[in-house]
């Protein structure tokens, strides 16, 4: 059972600094890694608790700050499928890395003991990894003392992405089943995508040359991995940014949030016209694409775009296989850019939903369709299929040749995509993988719906808490009467829609807006800013 003197005693090794407050945002603990060990070791208590609350099913725990600064770092746990941390214990993981004393965290574990009632004496399995930033070491070290305080089995996974963390921890949890999600290895993964990806491509000629921005982190060593298990015959990956070793480097410049962002190209990577290219961000779960154009132009294909094409490719698999029984939806966010949702529901035909911001929503959403496609306009999403289709898909024979070909392509992509969380690399390979069934290029995919132009302010306010919003973000509630004022000035623009919502992630309240032109959205995202000031 639970020793709480040994807590009290290793907890000492890690204080908690005086007049912080942490809070658990939509990815867990984020912030300046220097302030995070106390979190850390805190959360390693909370892993063994949870595993102990789910009999002993292995827990995951990751440690990056994904596309954030290199300075900061950040702690996130995975529940057994690969799902982010259950909500209900979101407040008590708050509580932990709040409780000021020994005393006090003591106090605390005994309360999410007796809330869960959990078995103390229950065995608990904890996986973990980190990804390449400087401070990674120190915060292992701090996680596997709170895991020895609860007396937790622990497995080190070492480097790897967000991705691999969620896969190997559904495998693991998985195995022998009939939901058995793979080999709970990193060859594994390897092994997994890349049969997929042949079989997905199966008879296609290969895509032209694919560059990509690693972000100068763990994604860089990861690819050259991957495409190490993948015939050069079928797939051609240049991997740039790809250094790990340099301080500094990591999300500097570069990767998937400077790219959307900035919409521009990152430092180190200058494609020509009708090249295209990839970015990834500091731990491989977002992915977005850029071609430039003839005119020398760069244009954007993001998470939106992604979640469209590979959306309306599935629908016409599924129609292809002679599976109409099996519906398919798409599941976005407030960002999502109107002319996306406008494309899928007019022209596609397909049922979209919105839902707030973060992965736990989306995940949630897609379920509800036999396959669902959830895709950030950041660049990070997955489909995810219901067992019910999956044993569909995995059992249906084809009447024809080409019935047969669009199942076994289907089959294929269940594999290929990682459905435990986004993944940079597995989403990659579906791109291609699109690409090389349709002989399109990413320009003429791009082709599909033009986006509306759009802007995204970040403005500082003294207490981002009092911002409330409702209707998947879309609409203030609280301060009162400040979402009239943007109604009024929406209204004054063709095409126009604006939001305001508190970021989950920074002390910051982000402003959206999208208008007909640049300089109309421009106008309003700027004006909706001073409203909110
Ligand atoms: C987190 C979320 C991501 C979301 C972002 C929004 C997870 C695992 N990640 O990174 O999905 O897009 O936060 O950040 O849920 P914001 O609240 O600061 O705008
Ligand atoms: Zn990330």
């Amino acid at each position: 059972s639970i020793n709480y003197d040994k807590i009290k005693t290793d907890a000492a090794q890690h204080p908690k600094p005086q007049d912080i407050k942490y809070t658990h945002g939509t990815a867990g603990f984020r912030m300046k890694a220097d302030l995070l060990d106390s979190v850390v070791y805190r959360v390693g208590i909370l892993a063994g608790l949870r595993s102990k609350k789910l009999d002993g099913k292995v827990i995951g725990v990751m440690i990056t700050a994904s596309h954030n600064r290199e300075i900061d770092n950040g702690v996130k746990l995975v529940d057994p499928y690969g799902e982010m941390l259950h909500q209900s214990w979101e407040g008590y993981a708050a509580q932990l890395a709040n409780a000021q004393t020994e005393d006090e965290l003591v106090e605390v574990i005994k309360i999410i003991v007796k809330e869960f009632d959990i078995d103390e004496t229950m065995t608990s399995k904890v996986i973990y990894a980190r990804d390449t930033r400087p401070s990674g070491p120190a915060l292992v070290m701090a996680l596997e003392d709170g895991l020895r305080s609860i007396g937790a089995e622990i497995n080190d996974f070492g480097i790897k992405t967000t991705p691999q963390l969620h896969y190997v921890t559904c495998c693991l949890n998985t195995q022998g089943t009939e939901k058995s999600y793979g080999e709970p290895t990193e060859a594994g993964y390897y092994k997994k995508l890349a049969n997929a990806y042949r079989r997905a491509v199966e008879g296609k000629s290969r895509p032209s040359p694919l560059y990509v921005d690693s972000a100068n982190g763990v994604g860089a060593i990861k690819l050259k991995e991957l495409t190490n298990y993948i015939d050069k015959d079928i797939l051609e990956v240049i991997v740039l940014n790809d250094d790990i070793k340099t301080q500094g480097k990591l999300n500097h410049l570069c990767g998937a949030d400077y790219v959307k962002t900035n919409q521009r190209l990152p430092l180190g990577l200058n494609i020509k016209a009708g090249e295209r290219a990839a970015s990834l961000d500091g731990d491989a779960d977002r992915i977005v694409y850029y071609f430039i154009d003839d005119d020398g132009t760069f244009k954007l294909f993001d998470g939106d775009k992604i979640g469209s094409l590979a959306g309306s490719f599935i629908i016409d698999l599924v129609k292809a296989a002679g599976l109409e029984g099996i519906n398919v939806g798409v599941v976005q966010t407030a960002y999502a850019n109107g002319s996306s949702t406008h494309y899928l529901e007019k022209v596609m035909k397909v049922p979209v939903s919105c839902v707030p911001t973060g992965v736990k929503y989306l995940h949630h959403e897609a379920e509800k369709f036999d396959i669902g496609v959830y895709f950030e306009a950041n660049g990070h999403g997955t489909i995810l299929f219901s067992l019910t289709a999956t044993k569909l898909i995995r059992s249906s024979k084809g009447e024809t040749p080409e019935q047969e070909d669009a199942i076994e392509r289907l089959r294929a992509l269940m594999e290929l995509i990682n459905q435990t969380v986004g993944d940079a690399l597995s989403d990659l390979l579906l791109v291609e993988a699109i690409l090389a069934n349709r002989q399109w290029t990413l320009k003429r995919c791009n082709e599909a719906y033009k986006d509306l132009p759009n802007r995204l302010v970040k403005v500082i306010v003294t207490d981002r808490h009092i911002f409330k919003t409702t209707n998947a973000e879309r609409t203030l509630v609280e301060p009162a009467g400040l979402q009239g004022k943007i109604d009024a000035l929406v209204k004054k623009y063709k095409d126009g829609r604006s939001f305001v919502r508190p970021s989950g992630t920074e002390d910051v309240v982000r402003v959206y807006a999208e208008a007909a032109t640049q300089k109309e959205c421009d106008e309003l995202a700027y004006s909706v800013a001073g409203l909110v000031y």
